[in-house]
C-alpha cells in the first residue's frame, strides 16, 4: 500500500476569506441566505452521516441500491483508470464502484475531493486500507472553484462521480457554471456519473428533510455554530427553528432557520451586526429534485451527451451516466 496523498487547495486562510465573503453577502441580503457548504465542519459531516441512516431519508439507501445494480455496467463502460469523486464525504457508497472497477482491472487511482478535511481524511484512510493496490490522492477543495486543479490522467480515462444528489444543492445558475467548468476539464469521452433526487411526492420529500428525531434540524442549526466559532458571532442557536419547505414551482426543498424572536447578532470577524425580526428566516440550503428530460437537456447544454439512466421503482432517485461530448 502506498501512503495516501492529501492536496490542500482550500487552506484555512482561503476558507476564512470565502466564509467572510459569503456571510457579508448572504446575511445582508433580503431574504437572508447562506450557502450550504458551511454546514460541513467535522460535526456537520458527522450529522450528515447520521441523516443518511434515518428512516425518512430515502436518498442514500435508494442510491446505494441503484449502485449495487449498475456498478458492473458503469465500470464496464467507463474503463477508467482514475475515479474522481466530488463532494465525496465518507465515500461509503463509492466502494461499490471501486469494487466493480477493480474487477475490470482498469482502476489505478482514486481522487476524492471535499471541503470537509475531516471527512476526507477518514474516507481516505479507510479506502487506502481496503484497496491497498489503489493510489489514493485526496483533494481538500471546493468543487465550484477548484475543478481545473484536479489531477489529470496521462495514461487513461477518468470517471467523475458526484453522488448523493449534491448537485441539487447548487442553484440553477451555479449548476450551469459547475457543469460547464467540469466539461471544460474533461477530455471527450470521459464520463460523469451523477446521483440525483427526482421530483416526487412532497409527503415523502418533506419528512426526509424534517425527521422526527431532529437530526436534520441539528444539521441545519450547525451552520450557526460554525459562524459562532469561525467569526466569533453570538447567535443564540437554540432560538432558531428548523424549517423544511417544498417549493412546487422550483421543484426544490428548502431548509431555512427561523428566528423565534427578534434578535441582534454581532459578527466581529466581518464587523457586521445583523438584525432579525421575529419569524424572519435564513435560507440555508436548496435541494433540487430533477426530471429526466429536463436534466438531459441541461446536461446537453453544458456539453454532456449519451445518457444511461437507472432509477428506483418509485422514481425517487436516479443515477445518470453521461459522457463529455
Ligand atoms: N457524496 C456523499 C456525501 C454527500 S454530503 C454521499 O453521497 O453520501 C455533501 C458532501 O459535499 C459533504 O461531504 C460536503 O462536505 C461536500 N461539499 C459541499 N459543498 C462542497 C463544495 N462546494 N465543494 C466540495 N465539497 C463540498
Ligand atoms: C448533501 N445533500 C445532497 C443533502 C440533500 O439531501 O440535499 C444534504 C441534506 N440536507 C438535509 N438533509 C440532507
Amino acid at each position: 500500500m502506498t501512503a495516501p496523498v492529501l492536496e490542500i487547495h482550500l487552506s484555512d486562510a482561503d476558507a476564512a476569506e470565502a466564509l467572510h465573503h459569503d456571510v457579508r453577502v448572504g446575511l445582508s441580503a433580503d431574504p437572508k441566505w447562506l450557502p450550504p457548504k458551511w454546514f460541513y465542519d467535522a460535526r456537520g459531516s458527522e450529522l450528515f452521516e447520521q441523516i443518511t441512516t434515518l428512516p425518512e431519508y430515502y436518498p442514500t439507501r435508494t442510491e446505494r441500491e441503484l449502485l449495487r445494480r449498475s456498478a458492473g455496467e458503469i465500470a464496464g463502460q467507463a474503463h477508467a483508470s482514475t475515479l474522481v469523486e466530488l463532494g465525496s464525504g465518507s465515500s461509503e457508497k463509492t466502494r461499490l464502484l471501486l469494487d466493480a472497477l477493480t474487477v475490470t482491472g482498469s482502476l489505478q487511482r482514486f481522487v476524492p475531493l471535499d471541503v470537509s478535511e475531516s471527512a476526507l481524511r477518514a474516507a481516505m484512510t479507510t479506502v487506502a486500507q481496503e484497496y491497498p493496490q489503489l493510489a489514493v490522492h485526496g483533494v481538500v477543495g471546493d468543487f465550484t472553484r477548484h475543478l481545473e486543479l484536479l489531477p489529470f490522467d496521462q495514461t487513461g480515462r477518468r470517471l467523475v462521480v458526484f453522488l448523493g444528489g449534491t448537485i441539487g444543492n447548487l442553484l440553477p445558475s451555479e449548476r450551469a457554471r459547475f457543469l460547464t467548468a467540469l466539461r471544460a476539464v474533461l477530455e471527450p469521452g470521459e464520463l460523469l456519473l451523477l446521483g440525483v433526487g427526482l421530483v416526487t411526492d412532497p409527503a415523502v420529500v418533506v419528512p426526509a428533510y424534517d425527521d422526527t428525531a431532529g437530526v436534520t434540524a441539528e444539521f441545519n442549526r450547525n451552520v450557526l455554530h460554525v459562524l459562532n466559532r469561525e467569526l466569533g458571532a453570538d447567535f443564540d442557536v437554540a432560538a432558531f427553528d428548523h424549517v423544511a419547505r417544498w417549493d412546487a414551482e422550483r421543484e426544490w426543498i428548502e431548509m431555512r432557520l427561523r428566528a423565534s424572536r427578534a434578535m441582534t447578532v454581532w459578527l466581529p470577524a466581518v464587523d457586521m451586526t445583523v438584525q432579525f425580526a421575529a419569524g424572519e428566516e435564513i435560507r440555508t440550503e436548496v435541494s433540487g429534485k430533477f426530471r429526466r428530460e429536463a436534466l438531459k437537456i441541461e446536461l446537453a447544454g453544458c456539453g454532456f451527451a449519451d445518457h444511461a439512466w437507472w432509477a428506483d421503482p418509485d422514481d425517487r432517485f436516479a443515477l445518470v451516466l453521461t459522457a463529455a461530448a
